[in-house]
């Protein structure tokens, strides 16, 4: 019979998959542009731990509703999500202080919707609500001061940002959906089938960011090499 921990299984090894392709793929990263590149391979990396300790059973809870509840889940978003956002303002060119109020309500973003997965009605859909704001805002920093830093910059790495900013936003917006539907939620879906739509995203989000941003970076350090010394 299929589990839950064979989906938790599934998800590690497509992390960890994902994790060793992205590890590889540094070595073509030009040495200057490591540090934020191994941000990326952080991310999976990240996640390969949580679920494998989701695997083991580490971390299950209660919520008041009587609903389980993975809470390393959480504890993997609190970590992965900011540090995407990172990638993207870092990538953009964004000011600091500007990255670390986005990663701040990334953050509040996940606290959130923990805090409403674990209450039972009425403080559950509030504290959903303030998720969803802080979310949103962290949306309008990447499409309004985000953007504003990478048009000043180089086309090439404008045009990834972009690619990648509309990736994640199109993506993440599929969690709180997730969310809705599960048992912490309306109830509409059993908790099996919300873990592994989640783990599928999740593989999804964080490799799939990994490879495009890799991509970039290839594509525009090819274009900055050609540039630097133009073929005859
Ligand atoms: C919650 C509920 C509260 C409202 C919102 C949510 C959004 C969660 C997101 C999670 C993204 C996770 C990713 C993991 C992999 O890298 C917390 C479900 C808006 C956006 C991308």
């Amino acid at each position: 019979m299929v589990t839950i921990t064979t989906w938790f299984a599934l998800g590690a090894a497509g992390m960890a998959l994902g994790t060793l392709v992205l590890a590889v793929g540094a070595r073509a990263v030009p040495e200057e542009h490591r540090a934020r590149y191994s941000i990326l391979v952080a991310v999976p990396l990240i996640a390969v731990v949580a679920y494998a300790l989701m695997v083991l059973g580490v971390g299950s809870l209660r919520t008041e509703t009587g609903a389980t509840l993975y809470a390393l889940r959480y504890v993997d978003w609190l970590l992965t999500t900011p540090l995407h956002v990172l990638y993207l303002g870092l990538l953009a060119g964004a000011a600091v202080g500007v990255i670390y109020r986005a990663l701040g309500l990334m953050a509040a973003t996940i606290v959130f919707g923990f805090a409403g997965a674990m209450l039972a009605p009425p403080l559950k859909w509030p504290l959903f609500l303030a998720g969803a704001a802080t979310f949103a805002g962290v949306v309008y920093y990447t499409v309004r001061d985000f953007e504003a830093a990478a048009a000043e910059g180089d086309a090439t790495m404008a045009a990834v940002f972009r690619k990648l900013r509309a990736f994640l936003v199109v993506l993440w917006v599929i969690y709180p959906v997730i969310w809705l539907v599960a048992p912490v939620g309306f109830d509409l879906t059993n908790t099996t089938t919300a873990t592994l739509v989640t783990a599928y995203i999740d593989v999804v989000a964080k490799v799939g960011f990994g490879l495009i941003a890799l991509s970039g970076q290839l594509t525009s350090t090819a274009a900055a090499t050609e540039s630097a010394s133009p073929a005859d």
